[in-house]
This record gives structure tokens, sequence and C-alpha cells, in this order.
């Protein structure tokens, strides 16, 4: 089947900021991914569920959970390395928007991991969009890091 994910700007609209290369390069890099993002999920759901869930849309070569850096436990994402780019493709087109935990989960198209791409980016330790939300949310540590701190 024709891949259905030509136009790079209509892939993915997160561009990340710690990219070294021009966009044309991170662009030609989603493009070729066989790596996904998963965003929204439960701090309380384990790699074995994920598992479960992702080898739906093709057989897994490795999970990697996304830590909190201060506490080493989940803060709420992952990285899915698939061995095919077609099974990659499924798994955005199919998977992204299901629930798992009770949570819509996103699956997002990803350059590519490297080692230190684990860790959550946020002053507290966890993601980014934790430090700011302002909404109370049990799944993810309860209300954002900063109105916590208020
Ligand atoms: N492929 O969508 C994604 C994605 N995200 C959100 C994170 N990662 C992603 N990868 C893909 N697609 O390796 C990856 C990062 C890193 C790891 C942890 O997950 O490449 P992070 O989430 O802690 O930090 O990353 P990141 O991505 O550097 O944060 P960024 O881009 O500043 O912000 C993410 C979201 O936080 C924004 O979209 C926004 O919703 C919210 N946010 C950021 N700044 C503010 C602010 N000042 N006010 C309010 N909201 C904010």
């Amino acid at each position: 089947m024709a891949s259905l994910f030509k136009d790079p700007s209509k892939i993915s609209v997160y561009r990340d900021r710690r990219f070294s290369g021009t966009q044309e390069e991170f662009d030609d890099a989603l493009q070729a991914s066989t790596t996904v993002y998963v965003g929204n999920m439960s701090f309380y759901t384990t790699e074995e569920q994920v598992y479960e869930l992702f080898s739906r849309a093709g057989e897994i070569k490795k999970i990697i959970m996304g830590l909190d850096k201060n506490t080493k436990t989940p803060c709420g994402f992952c990285f899915i390395l698939y061995y095919s780019r077609e099974d990659t493709e499924d798994s955005v087109k199919y998977i992204s928007g299901t629930i798992l935990d009770d949570r819509p989960i996103r699956v997002d198209f990803d350059w590519g991991f490297q080692e230190g791409r684990q860790w959550g980016r946020g002053k507290s330790g966890g993601q980014v969009r934790d430090e700011y939300r302002t909404d109370y949310d049990p799944g993810r540590g309860g209300y954002g890091k900063l109105v916590q701190k208020e």
C-alpha cells in the first residue's frame, strides 16, 4: 500500500528543539523513522501494557519508557521502536487516539531515539507540559508543578 504520510509538514506538528540538524534533515528523519513517541500516558501505565497494545501494529524491537529525571519513575510518555516502516505508520494511524488506562493517547512519528531522550525536560524533572498544566489530572501527578508550588 502506498504511504499516506508523504507530506512532512503533515506527519508531525512537534519539532524537537534539541534536534541539531536542519528542518529538511528533521523532515527526512520523520519520513524514514521506525520510532514513535507516545504522549498523554498515565504515570501508572506499565511497559507490559504498552507492549500489549502497540504490538497489535507489528513486531516491536524496543520500548523506552519516559522517566522523571529526579525520581526515575515513569512520567507519562514513551518511545517505541518497530522493525518496519509499515508497522510504524499503522501504529500512528490506528493506535493514536485509542484509550490506554482510561486516557486517549497520542502517537506521533519521532525522529529517532538517542540516549538522554528518555528523561523529562521540565524543570521539576517530568515533562514540560506537566509544569504548566492548570487542571487536576490524577493519572499525571495531580496539578501541574507550577500550580503545586503556588
Ligand atoms: N516525537 O509530541 C512529541 C513530543 N513531545 C511533546 C515530547 N517529546 C516528543 N517527541 C515527539 N513528539 O525526548 C519527546 C522530547 C523528549 C521527551 C521529553 O519526549 O523530544 P518533554 O515533553 O519533557 O519536553 O520531552 P519537550 O518536548 O522538549 O517540551 P516542549 O516542546 O517545550 O513542550 C511540550 C509541550 O508543553 C508544548 O506543546 C506545550 O503544550 C507545553 N508547553 C511548553 N512550554 C509551555 C509554556 N511556557 N506554557 C504552557 N505550556 C507549555
